[in-house]
């Protein structure tokens, strides 16, 4: 070969060496662009195991070889992951066989943070893509410009199932008799609204003979009212974030008791008066809700009682399936969204993103408890609220939220769904 070939290859090498780096980097956002991976917090506990971390991902458009790596501080090429896991399929998750820390969340702030664990995805070694996981306490303040002049209708949001039904360290034993069918949640409420929560479904039981007359519950009481109201006071003394506080179920002495709700109501009003934002309709703007600055939006399930209070507001229209089976739940979930897509109301409404254990189901642990259920169903949960009703979704309640990517996911596609180049920076 003479000098001027061996310039041409070279010459020619280089070339190509741009253009495929070139395409490589634009098939990369071609190729992320409805992925999703992410850090998932197991809710499940056992003799041996708490809290384990699990690895998520969804990219349809893996390539053989590519690996997902968990770290604890920020992924750097040559920083050797503590975990690592080769995708073999285009949907999954590994366990670790790693414990994340607890965070009491009184331990969080209010600014967004990575909290220890990071996770990248890594192609021949090289990092092309990382998340973490994180707290996101000021997502919808951040996107004022973009989801200000929409309605809640129209905006994808994260919420928890049955928000007051957690326990931040829960007990086997407990576990294994009683709460196998109660716990729904491992973060306090100001912890589920710290990590993204904006929407709280909230079940109250009055014991009128008990010291402490109102709680949260799901069956059994779980906590005290009070200790809940005090959390959503905290997160909006801290924020410019807008909550929805849906009470949405009352227990039998609400029945047996003609002015118990009455008596409820006044103490929400007492407590939440410098809060709670006047009815105003739901088909006003967040940046007409905002003009109140007030930040709380209570929603009560009884329509005499929002006619007699002008703090309450028609509550959001819960979408239950009853199904027992994921495949009837994916079913249930399809008929609703698709028919979100072609229905104009301003009512928000909550997919409520679980399965129900009937009773025979419970006597006979079939599920094996809210737990487990809840490592089966988020996973697909959070793959198809990425994938397929990202257009349509509005509230998502689900179960053990940080075993979800359920915020993530409404982040980005609000982003999507509005985003106006008035808003780009
Ligand atoms: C990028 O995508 C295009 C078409 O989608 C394909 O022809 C090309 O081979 C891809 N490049 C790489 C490096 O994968
Ligand atoms: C404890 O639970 C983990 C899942 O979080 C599981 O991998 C492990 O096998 C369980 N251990 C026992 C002793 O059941
Ligand atoms: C919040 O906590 C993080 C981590 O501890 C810290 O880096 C950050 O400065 C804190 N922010 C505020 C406003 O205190
Ligand atoms: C919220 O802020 C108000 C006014 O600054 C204060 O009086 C109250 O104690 C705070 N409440 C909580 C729960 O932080
Ligand atoms: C209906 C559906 O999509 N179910 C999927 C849920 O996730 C598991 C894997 O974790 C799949 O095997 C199911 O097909």
């Amino acid at each position: 070969m003479n000098r001027l070939t061996i310039f041409v290859i070279f010459i020619y090498s280089l070339a190509h060496h741009f253009f495929t780096v070139y395409s490589d980097e634009k098939n990369l956002t071609d190729e992320f662009e409805d992925s999703y991976f992410g850090i998932f917090i197991s809710p499940r506990i056992n003799m041996s195991t708490k809290r384990e971390i699990a690895l998520y991902w969804n990219l349809k458009k893996y390539h053989r070889g590519d690996k997902l790596g968990l770290y604890t501080e920020k992924p750097r090429d040559n920083l050797k992951p503590i975990f690592i896991v080769e995708p073999n399929v285009p949907f999954g998750l590994a366990k670790t066989g790693v414990e994340a820390d607890f965070i009491p969340s009184a331990k969080l702030n209010f600014t967004k943070q990575c909290l220890k664990y990071h996770v990248a995805w890594l192609r021949s070694n090289l990092i092309i893509k990382e998340n973490c996981l994180k707290t996101e306490p000021t997502w919808m303040a951040d996107m004022k410009c973009i989801l200000g002049n929409h309605k809640m209708s129209e905006i994808f949001l994260p919420g928890t199932h049955n928000s007051a039904a957690y326990e931040t360290s829960p007990s086997l034993i407990q576990d294994f008799f009683y709460n196998k069918y109660i716990i729904t949640q491992d973060e306090d409420v100001l912890g589920q609204l710290i990590y993204g929560t904006r929407y709280l479904d909230i079940r109250v039981c009055y014991r009128p003979k008990e010291k402490i007359k109102w709680w949260g519950c799901h069956g059994l009481d779980t906590v005290p009212l009070q200790t809940i109201i005090n959390d959503v006071k905290t997160f909006l003394n801290n924020t410019n974030e807008l909550v929805i506080f849906d009470v949405q179920e009352f227990s039998s002495e609400f029945n047996e008791d003609p002015t118990a709700h009455d008596r409820l109501i006044q103490f929400l009003q007492a407590e939440f008066e410098k809060y709670a934002i006047p009815y105003l309709g739901w088909y006003q703007t967040l940046n007409n809700i905002w003009s109140h600055k007030m930040n709380l939006i209570i929603c009560y399930d009884r329509f005499n009682f929002i006619l007699k209070h002008n703090i309450l507001w028609p509550s959001v229209r819960q979408q239950w399936g009853n199904v027992q089976s994921i495949d009837k739940l994916y079913q249930y979930l399809a008929k609703i969204e698709k028919k979100a897509l072609s229905s104009i109301t301003y009512q928000p409404r909550s997919a409520m993103a679980q399965m129900t254990p009937n009773p025979s189901y419970i006597v006979r642990n079939i599920f094996g408890g809210l737990r487990r259920m809840t490592e089966e169903v988020n996973p697909n949960i959070t793959r198809w609220y990425n994938n397929l009703w990202q257009h349509s979704a509005n509230i998502v309640s689900v179960d053990f939220i940080k075993y979800s990517g359920i915020v993530d996911i409404a982040l980005k596609w609000n982003y999507k769904r509005f985003n106006s180049k008035k808003c780009l920076r």
